[in-house]
């Protein structure tokens, strides 16, 4: 049960700390950016409901985002594509998030720090030291290991990616796998690893929270900041260390196109005319059944559209090893197709399928089943 007077005491903590930041408050940089309180407060409110909790905790969400400069940030890169930073701070223009984010005591992100070279190393290492033990580690990318740990070296005195992160891991008071990279591994580590690429959490002993997603979206970083913010502790996780709160639903099971699914309503081929109609990817190789985000509900760039919306199926990017397992991406999968209650491949019926109660909770049901089972087994 989530603990009201537990939650005010630790904001009230960290109220006492002293502001990281120089002299602005978020509310005077929001404002400085053209956002009222009000678009605060609604913001606030949406964050509430993300984060599945109730709505009487919305001016607790607000009082945690004005705090986000009470909490130090290292953020480090490894071997990726930066696509995670660029989904959070490359808007067209500034979001409440990424303003929440640029508010955010950054002590160290090498995409937008000023610093290069020698300088860049000394700020990394005074960080560590200066914020020991106090400090959250988000780290985006795969981590080089073993022989070829030195495919990945940063900064003139020649340190792997791995020996980095390990030591800013030993010393952070939490640690963040940002984007399917860090969290399992991504391209890199996809056959045949070549560098012999690993997750954030095959580095450190410690607890790693995994927000995958190639990228993940901004809201699903910025929400677990401000998760940790109020909670201080470790959200309800799932067996990939994934936060339940943005990981605990299928993409199909949200998705504005299953009404087709559910219908054997099906794209054939891109443009031909259920793509126009907006009817379902899964036969275009849509792989939304077997996986864990929250896309379909929040989708990207301040709700604006994401993949299924633009006319492409789920590619399963924030599952693990999804670059092996998941493709060929614009098929169906033949080795997990789905199946019914009537025992048949959903590829064989699923253009005959009506409308019908019993069909429509037989595919449900006989999903549900599949999906638990492959989780069963991959744990
Ligand atoms: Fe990986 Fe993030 Fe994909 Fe790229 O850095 S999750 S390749 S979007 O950017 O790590
Ligand atoms: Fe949506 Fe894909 Fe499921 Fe079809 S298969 S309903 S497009 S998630
Ligand atoms: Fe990735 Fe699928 Fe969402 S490809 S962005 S998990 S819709």
């Amino acid at each position: 049960m989530i603990d009201y007077k537990e939650i005010d005491f630790r904001l009230k903590m960290l109220e006492k700390l002293p502001s990281l930041k120089s002299n602005n408050s978020i509310v005077k940089a929001l404002e400085n950016s053209g956002f009222t309180r009000r678009d605060f407060m609604k913001w606030a409110a949406a964050m509430t409901a993300f984060l599945a909790l109730p709505a009487s905790f919305t001016p607790m969400v607000a009082r945690a985002a004005e705090l986000a400069d009470r909490l130090p940030v290292i953020w480090l890169h490894m071997a990726e594509c930066t696509g995670c930073s660029e989904s959070l701070l490359r808007t067209d223009t500034p979001t409440i998030d990424s303003l929440i984010f640029d508010y955010i005591s950054l002590e160290y992100h090498e995409t937008v720090m000023a610093a290069a070279g020698w300088q860049a190393e000394e700020n990394l290492e005074n960080a560590i030291i200066k914020h020991k033990n106090k400090y959250i580690l988000m780290v985006e990318g795969g981590i080089p290991s073993g022989d070829t740990e030195y495919f990945l070296t940063i900064g003139p005195k020649g340190k792997s990616g791995f020996e980095i992160a390990k030591e800013a891991s030993e010393n952070a008071l939490a640690i963040f796998a940002i984007g399917t990279c860090s969290s399992f591994g991504g391209i890199q580590a996809a056959r045949p690893n070549p560098s012999n690429a690993k997750a954030l959490s095959k580095v450190t002993n410690k607890t790693v929270i995994n927000i995958p997603g190639c990228p993940p979206s901004e809201k699903n970083i910025v929400g677990n900041v401000l998760h940790y913010l109020l909670f201080g502790e470790l959200p309800s996780l799932d067996v990939y260390n994934r936060p339940k709160w943005a990981y605990g639903l299928r993409i199909h099971d949200l998705c504005e196109r299953r009404g087709h699914f559910d219908a054997g309503e099906f794209v054939h081929s891109f443009g031909d005319e259920g793509a126009k109609n907006g009817y379902c990817l899964y036969r275009v190789g849509c792989k939304g059944p077997y996986t864990f985000n929250n896309c379909s509900r929040e989708r990207f760039n301040q709700h604006t559209s994401w993949p299924i919306q633009a006319g492409h199926g789920c590619i399963g990017c924030s599952e693990p090893d999804f670059w092996d397992t998941m493709g060929p991406f614009e098929e169906p999968m033949a080795s997990r197709k789905f199946d019914t209650v009537f025992g048949l491949g959903a590829d064989s019926i699923s253009d005959k399928i009506g409308i019908g109660v019993l069909t429509l909770t037989g595919v449900a049901i006989a999903a549900h089943a599949i999906i638990s089972s492959t989780q069963k087994d991959k744990e």
